[in-house]
């Protein structure tokens, strides 16, 4: 166990109302009470009580901040470690100044998610509340955090364990075979002992691997790219889901150089969206970057909105552009609806599709603001392979759950074949064990260093 102090501004950087340093180890509250000068008060503080006071130096004596403080004593903490919190004025200078007092004092500066990862290792959550926290302070729709929050209370854990119970009641049943082989018979019956693994785990993991494929995009959001001609009015699309004039837009061929990439909420599911410069031959070598670019990400991507103008004719560029993008995930968006009469953009309409056949279309107006909803409905409908916001499942798996899953329910799958081919009780053992070990790794049980270190890294310092 970590027996240092470890420190951070706990506030996202930038200036705010408040902002928050966080102490945490064995010396947390013997350093903030070194710093701090009660306005009033006893002179040692209750645990999990607020005391209004200075931060003040203890070598200069010279007042830094006004501030709200704290200390809350092991093991009602959040890293189950003696914590010390200090409220200051939200200034990334003041702030600073008070971090660096407390480093002074003996603290070290925390690690990106090292509070977390400490409540980890000190058994107060689980690895999969762990990663949870990470989703909840990052999440950008309702439905992403709903499901956050669920595995931050526990559901997946609940349910890991439920589902490793049997599982190890078994292994006990078959190893106690494998030490008394005189009465292996009476112990192990094939058909009940694989019905079982397939009841109790088969069964259930299949379930979760279910529920990752209904909600991951929730929680994971999906990356989508604009891609068109030059001027078919990719960025005004963009500005028109993000609701705000956010890409340059104007009447000149060639105005998006550069990517621009930004988060929208499309029926709670947070989707990535790039606008990308307009592909077409060039010899602009700004723009033949640009282009290059657009190549990239589209391989990235795991949709396309396809853009073409309905008040032009198609020309060979559109074409090229539908060679490369139909064989992916692709919605055509054809734009520019309003100019005309109905008759001639039905018509034009029909030519495009003609053309451009197979894919699922949607007919908007990006500067008039139509079809957006249509458009809206189209995506969702494409990464989730539903037409309306359905019930979201209790509880869904990441991938790198998902992947664990996918491992113990090979191995289940295995014992139960064990079991009914009446294999050697040893070997049934094996993959009963191995079912374990992946299903140990969604909670943190067998979870490499290496691994640990992908989650936690992944958290921002003081959290
Ligand atoms: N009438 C009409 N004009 C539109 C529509 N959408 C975009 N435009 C106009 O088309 C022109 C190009 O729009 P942009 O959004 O800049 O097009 P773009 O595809 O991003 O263009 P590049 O970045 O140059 O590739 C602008 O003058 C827009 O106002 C539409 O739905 N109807
Ligand atoms: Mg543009």
């Amino acid at each position: 166990m970590d027996s240092d102090t470890i420190a951070a501004v706990a506030t996202p950087p930038g200036s705010g109302g408040i902002g928050v340093v966080k102490i945490s180890g064995p010396q947390a509250i013997p350093i903030a009470l070194s710093l701090f000068q009660p306005s009033s008060g006893p002179s040692s503080p209750r645990s999990h009580h607020l005391y209004y006071g200075s931060v003040v130096d203890p070598e200069t004596q010279s007042t830094i901040d006004e501030v709200l403080f704290t200390v809350m004593r092991a093991p009602h903490t959040y890293t189950r470690e003696d914590v010390a919190e200090i409220q200051a004025h939200g200034s990334r200078c003041g702030l600073g100044a008070i971090l660096e007092l407390v480093l002074k004092q003996g603290a070290r500066l925390a690690e990106p998610g090292e509070f977390t990862k400490r409540a980890f290792l000190n058994g107060r959550i689980d690895l999969s509340q762990a990663e949870a926290v990470i989703e909840v302070v990052n999440a950008q729709t309702a439905e992403g955090l709903e499901l956050a929050a669920r595995q931050l209370k526990g559901h997946l854990f609940q349910a890991i364990q439920a589902i490793r119970g049997p599982i190890e009641t078994m292994l006990v049943e078959v190893e106690a075979a494998i030490d008394f082989p005189e009465e292996i018979e009476d112990i192990i019956r094939p058909e009940p002992f694989a019905h079982r693994v397939i009841q109790k785990a088969v069964n259930p993991l299949e379930e979760l691997l279910k529920h990752y494929d209904e909600g991951h995009v929730y929680r994971e959001g999906v990356a989508a790219i604009i891609i068109g001609r030059p001027n078919v009015g990719k960025s005004s699309l963009m500005n028109r889901l993000l609701q705000k004039e956010r890409a340059i837009v104007t009447a000149v061929p060639g105005t998006t150089r550069d990517f621009i990439e930004e988060t929208v909420n499309i029926k709670g599911i947070p989707m990535r969206l790039i606008d990308t410069a307009g592909l077409h031959d060039t010899d602009n070598l700004l723009e033949v970057e640009g282009i290059r670019f657009t190549r990239e990400r589209l391989d990235e991507a795991d949709l396309v909105l396809f853009m073409v103008d309905c008040s032009l004719p198609l020309s060979d560029e559109d074409v090229q552009i539908f060679d490369l993008v139909r064989s992916r995930k692709t919605i055509l968006v054809i734009n520019k609806i309003d100019l005309g009469d109905k008759a001639q953009v039905g018509k034009q309409i029909g030519k495009i599709v003609e053309r451009l056949p197979g894919l699922p279309r949607v007919e908007v107006s990006a500067l008039y603001d139509r079809g957006i909803e249509g458009l809206k409905a189209a995506v969702f409908n494409e990464v989730t392979h539903q037409t309306g916001p359905a019930d979201l499942p209790s509880i869904v798996p990441n991938l790198r759950h998902k992947i664990a899953i996918q491992g113990a329910l090979k191995a289940s799958m295995d014992a139960a074949e064990g079991f009914r081919a009446c294999l050697p009780a040893e070997l049934v053992a094996v993959d009963l064990k191995e079912a374990l070990d992946s299903l140990g790794e969604i909670i943190g049980m067998t979870t490499t260093e290496e691994i640990l270190d992908q989650i936690f890294n992944r958290f921002c310092i003081g959290k």
